[in-house]
């Protein structure tokens, strides 16, 4: 299976990780979005990263992706069975792939993605923003949800994917959780960015 897209794409990461839990082997191609190579443009047709083509199978879109490889490759199961927990898993990957990653990516895009990749000045007054006025109240709504080492039930999931996942990028651009605030949110974001599937999509982030 190919994997296109840059490993500090949040989103990719997503799949790579559901990959490294799942032991699938996978060929990673770091393009960027809107690259030009006719391979991954036939895999993305909006041109947006990740895409995968397993074996002539291409399919966009993170979450697309994650269920295909739900169905192709059950087992550790990423996605829970009970109907109840499946909601909520669902819930989560939504909620970290809109509400969340819009202010969550605001201070790598400012800090890091702008002055290194774009030639840009950094906006400190964006990132600011999102700081103290537009992440406080998901950090408070995450904080209410957590419970135990995982967000759904008693085991690893699509939820701790997707919510963890944008959480790396705001380390790099030197953002921090304040723990004092948000304790549990703290807590749990440490540990699952700890486990080694994370680990393993962190070490494929370069290009
Ligand atoms: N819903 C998509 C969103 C993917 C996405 O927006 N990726 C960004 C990079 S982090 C991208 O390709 N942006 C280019 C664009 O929006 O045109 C998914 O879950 O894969």
């Amino acid at each position: 299976m190919i994997v296109y897209g840059t490993g500090y794409s949040p989103y990719v990461r997503k799949v790579l990780v559901s990959l490294a839990e799942k032991n699938v082997p996978h060929e990673h191609r770091p393009v960027m979005f809107h690259a030009p190579d006719p391979d991954f443009q036939a895999a993305s047709p909006l041109g947006k990263i990740p895409a995968i083509d397993d074996g002539g199978f291409r399919l966009a879109d993170s979450s697309a992706i994650l269920w295909y490889l739900e169905r192709k490759h059950p087992s550790p199961a990423l996605v829970p069975a009970d109907p109840q927990a499946l909601g909520r898993a669902v819930w989560f990957d939504k909620f970290g792939d809109t509400e969340l990653f819009g202010p969550l990516i605001v201070p790598f895009v400012e800090r890091v993605m702008k002055p290194n990749m774009m030639g840009k000045p950094t906006d400190e007054a964006a990132v600011t923003k999102a700081l103290d006025t537009d992440l406080p109240p998901l950090f408070d709504c995450l904080e209410r949800q957590i419970a135990g080492s995982y967000l759904v039930g008693d085991a690893f999931s699509i939820a701790d994917i997707s919510i963890a996942t944008g959480f790396y990028n705001f380390h790099l651009a030197e953002a921090r959780i304040d723990a004092g605030r948000w304790p549990k949110l703290s807590a749990y974001i440490a540990e699952i960015l700890a486990r080694p599937s994370f680990k393993a999509a962190q070490d494929a982030r370069k290009g």
